[in-house]
């Protein structure tokens, strides 16, 4: 819907749809993210029923100037290459609104995030001309975040967007390593005929980054074991192991500088349904989070995406779930003693 039509007062039954909709095909002016669109909509006369309600941003705060945040939010709504069930392009609206009926205090780190400064750019428009220009818009929108300074953190959509992400910090710093967390190892050099599909996402980041190790895998391929078994912490032996050990084997096994992307389904079905590729045996909120706090305490982190989310209509758990792992990650990554 064009921005002419949507200001032309329309009644509030649809607005809030059209709030959600509006994306842009181009993100930033002059280097700097556009004025949000969404936020002229609160200011508008025929929009007063939306100022009673937290802004459409990441945890319902107003974004702060642009030059003071640390914390680019990217939402990325794009799911045209899952080869099962569709739907996690509305992942980042679920997330985002599950976001903005959270406590902004955690008494885990005595803290609240987003006084770290948390600006959330207006969803990008995919390119469905091909996966692989959606990839390369991605990374030109991550590059964009980097080159402010800011840290990004994108919200998926299927896991594909991981590969434009991983390729703009990559770029920008050799020395570090991937950990991706996962049911299913992604390590197929192509599927469905494409090399961006989203079975081949862990492939295309090697690519760009050959430090890659994976967490939580109990789905491959034979090929993918043999060549990247060593690579990879499956599911099978995180059973033997305790969660301090799994900790320290990913610190050991990964560098300082970590680029962090998180397939929802490295959670197990019953408490994460939300799926388009459910797998059982996966991790707990729990588990998940004592992994994540232990590696964040002892890494920098680059860049992090949540993927794969696939909102069932009617449950909002799952989705206000990503909502705090989201928030934990990123307490996880900057309140935590290093
Ligand atoms: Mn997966």
């Amino acid at each position: 819907m064009a921005l002419q039509d949507a200001t032309a007062a329309p009644p509030h039954s649809y607005a809030i749809i059209m709030h959600i909709n509006i994306c842009s095909h181009n993100l930033w002016l002059d280097g700097l993210p556009r004025t949000s669109r969404a936020a002229q909509f609160v200011l508008s006369d025929s929009m007063k029923i939306l100022n009673a309600m937290p802004p459409y941003n990441l945890f319902g705060v107003e974004n702060p100037d642009f030059k003071d945040a640390m914390i680019a939010v990217l939402p990325i709504p794009y799911d045209s290459t899952v080869t099962y069930k569709s739907g996690s392009r509305d992942g980042p609206h679920a997330i985002i609104d599950a976001s903005r009926n959270m406590e902004m205090y955690s008494e885990e780190f005595d803290g609240d995030v987003t006084q770290l400064g948390i600006y959330t750019l207006e969803e990008m428009a995919p390119n469905l001309n091909s996966p692989e220009e959606n990839i390369n818009m991605i990374q030109k929108e991550v590059s964009n975040i980097l080159d402010n300074g800011k840290i990004p953190v994108i919200l998926g959509g299927e896991h594909t967007v991981m590969v434009g992400a991983v390729r703009a910090v990559a770029a920008r710093e050799k020395d570090m390593s991937v950990l991706h967390f996962d049911a299913h190892s992604d390590y197929r050099d192509s599927y469905s005929g494409s090399k961006f599909n989203h079975a081949c996402v862990m492939a295309r980041a090697r690519e760009a980054c050959p430090s890659c190790f994976s967490v939580g895998i109990r789905s491959t391929d034979e090929v993918a074991a043999r060549k990247y078994g060593k690579d990879m912490l499956y599911r099978k032996d995180m059973h033997k192991m305790s969660l301090d050990d799994v900790v320290d084997t990913i610190v050991n096994r990964t560098k300082d500088n970590l680029y962090i992307t998180i397939d929802m389904d490295v959670m197990d079905p019953s408490e994460m349904p939300s799926l388009g590729t459910p797998e059982p045996d996966g991790l707990s909120f729990y588990e998940l989070t004592y992994i994540l706090r232990g590696v964040l305490s002892k890494k920098k982190l680059l860049g992090i995406d949540f993927n794969e989310l696939c909102p069932i209509p009617g449950m909002i758990a799952p989705n206000y779930l990503v909502a705090k792992l989201v928030y934990m990650a990123l307490g996880y990554a900057f309140f935590a003693k290093k």
